[in-house]
């Protein structure tokens, strides 16, 4: 069988009706950015299921305009933690208390351009969430995370700066995990990090999820240059699609504005000691020390100098020089750079479609080209996994992963696409 045809198998084995889940057993809900990037992959065969994935996923939205990282339709002990471990929660789908980057708009731009009707459906919706990372996620103009699993890099070692600053809660309430039961515990978060994501949990439970609250005097406060470039990326799709669907000027303006400050924020992330935008700790100012997969996602947003850009580049190259497949999700001359622990070296799917698609449009075709090929060539070596050895390009983690076989998708489909033009 073909690795296409296996690639639409695994979405369809994954499909739970009108929403589909990252892999059985250890992601048994629907996650947001994982939606997003499903949708891209669904839409190369059925574009009204790839339809349903995004709306399906709007249902999860809370009233403040922040749309969940997991939408609990159910109860499953084989996750934790589940909906009861994140208490009561306003949307009107249990759900977590943070978020994921906001991809959405990005790929509702690409799927919409012949839809009008189906765009202006969702349009206030995006545009609402954005308006919440605008307000209550964002301290001074920089827009901020409260929680490793926002940044969707549960474990990169990045975000050790802000956990190492926090104490695990006293009163952590007891709790079995359940993801070491799925996969090999080698290749997941720690358990120290485990209590301090779960204390983060119990802070927000405690404050009735209060998200400015949240914000201001959470245990964890860091930026994140994944969210960043993903929002500012976003930012830029959401106004181009408000002035497709003419939309108000206040609108328009609004959004305007949260591009122009996103600029603005954008040299806060970078490192000059590295040359590259690292993650920063909020409260302290410190800089994260590695080149991470999402440290060159300037080009994806279109953002940085073209001093940066070039810095970034020379980052990119000597990367490339120490793996044999590209993007490791962490510096592979850093300490910590573990290829089999899941966000301190493997290569990411989704991270490396982001990166390409920037390099490639930013003038960087060939290294574009690399970062792409080299996650095929892991794919034909080991199958849809949800993550990739650097070195060997063995698969990580969780198998028949949703948003790896969405990634081969799009790509076979627009080199089709090439091939016809
Ligand atoms: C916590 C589902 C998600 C991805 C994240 C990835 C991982 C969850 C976990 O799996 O996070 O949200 O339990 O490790 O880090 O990016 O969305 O695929």
């Amino acid at each position: 069988m073909s690795l296409t045809q296996t690639a639409i198998d695994t979405l369809v084995k994954n499909d739970r009706g009108g929403f589909t889940i990252p892999t059985a057993g250890l992601y048994p809900y629907q996650w947001n950015w994982d939606s997003a990037f499903i949708a891209l992959g669904i839409a190369t065969y059925d574009m009204d299921r790839a339809w349903a994935e995004i709306t399906s996923l709007l249902d999860g939205q809370w009233p403040d305009g922040m749309i969940p990282s997991i939408i609990f339709r159910s109860d499953d002990p084989a996750y934790f933690p589940g909906p009861s471990r994140w208490g009561s929660t306003p949307g009107d789908i249990p759900s977590t208390g943070v978020s994921q980057p906001p991809v959405l708009a990005t790929i509702v731009r690409q799927l919409t351009e012949d839809a009008p009707t189906r765009r202006a459906q969702v349009f206030d919706q995006i545009f609402a969430w954005h308006k919440w990372y605008h307000e209550a996620r964002t301290v001074d103009g920089i827009v901020a995370t409260v929680h490793p699993w926002e940044t969707g890099r549960d474990n990169c070692p990045e975000w050790n700066i802000g956990l190492d600053q926090m104490n695990i809660a006293p009163d952590l309430a007891p709790y079995t995990r359940m993801d070491n039961k799925h996969v090999n515990p080698q290749y997941r978060p720690t358990q120290e990090q485990y209590d301090k994501y779960l204390t983060i949990v119990q802070f927000g439970d405690s404050i009735g999820w209060d998200q400015r609250r949240l914000t201001d005097e959470g245990p964890f406060l860091m930026a994140d240059p994944n969210i960043h470039f993903v929002l500012l990326r976003a930012d830029k799709d959401l106004l181009a699609m408000a002035q497709r669907l003419g939309k108000a000027a206040a609108v328009q303006d609004e959004i305007k504005g949260w591009i122009a400050k996103g600029e603005a924020a954008t040299d806060y992330l970078w490192n000059d000691d590295l040359g590259a935008f690292t993650a920063r700790d909020i409260r302290s100012g410190v800089f994260s020390s590695g080149f991470s997969n999402c440290s060159a996602l300037c080009f994806y947003a279109d953002a940085g100098t073209p001093e940066q850009r070039a810095r970034v580049l020379d980052n990119l190259r000597r990367i490339s020089g120490a793996v044999e497949f590209m993007l490791p999700s962490w510096d592979p001359d850093a300490a910590d750079f573990e290829p089999q622990r899941y966000w301190c070296g493997p290569v990411w799917p989704q991270m490396n479609y982001m990166t390409a698609l920037g390099l490639t449009e930013q003038g960087e075709p060939e290294l574009g080209q690399q970062i792409r090929d080299d996650l095929c060539r892991a794919i034909e070596k080991s199958g849809f996994w949800e993550c990739f050895n650097p070195l060997t390009g063995d698969g990580c983690v969780g198998a028949n992963f949703s948003w790896t076989a969405a990634v081969w998708l799009s790509w076979q489909h627009e080199t089709k696409l090439e091939g016809v033009a």
